[in-house]
């Protein structure tokens, strides 16, 4: 079983600063996997659709997108969580939409943010192979989101 930890609030610099990238040395190595773990067992626990492990107040570009259908985005895809290391936009789509978004560190706050409906998105797995992948609608706008987590921003600071 995982440790389920605390996760960060609006407000605490943890959720300000722009996370290191996790370096060569640390793929495949049993402190990623237990980060992976534990980023997991807390969005679980919290039924959260994604997580970045600034959340958990480690400040490494490490994040799980979870897309699965809800009363929001009923046709969202059903996703197995994904973890992404050093993930990096390559390209944003330039047509935008309007969606609502959540947020574990701002509890009890909704808004509409406008994100790109379409990614471009390379990433590492916890074993150090690099991926390239397109993600479209709610699962792209989950990792423009946690993406902003490991950048400092807050999607509160996207709305308006
Ligand atoms: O990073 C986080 O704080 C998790 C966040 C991810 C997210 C939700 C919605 C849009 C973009 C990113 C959440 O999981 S908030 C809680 C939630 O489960 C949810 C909220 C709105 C719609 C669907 C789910
Ligand atoms: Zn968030």
């Amino acid at each position: 079983m995982s440790t389920i930890l605390p996760v960060a609030q609006r407000g605490e610099s943890i959720l300000r600063l722009t996370a290191a990238k996790v370096a060569q040395t640390e793929l495949n190595s049993e402190w990623l996997k237990q980060l992976a773990e534990a980023m997991y067992a807390t969005m679980l626990e919290r039924n959260g659709v994604g997580i970045a492990a600034p959340q958990i107040y480690v400040s490494k570009r490490v994040i799980i997108v979870a897309s699965r259908p809800n009363p929001r985005y009923p046709d969202a895809p059903e996703m197995d969580a994904l973890v992404m290391v050093n993930p990096e936009i390559l390209e944003k789509s330039e047509l935008t939409v309007l969606g609502e978004e959540g947020c574990l560190s701002v509890p009890d706050e909704r808004g509409q943010v406008a994100r790109a409906q379409t990614i471009q998105l390379r990433y590492l797995t916890l074993e150090g192979v690099t991926v390239e992948t397109t993600l479209t609608g709610f699962p792209a706008r989950i990792v423009q989101h946690e993406v902003d987590h490991l950048d400092g921003v807050l999607f509160i600071e996207r709305i308006g």
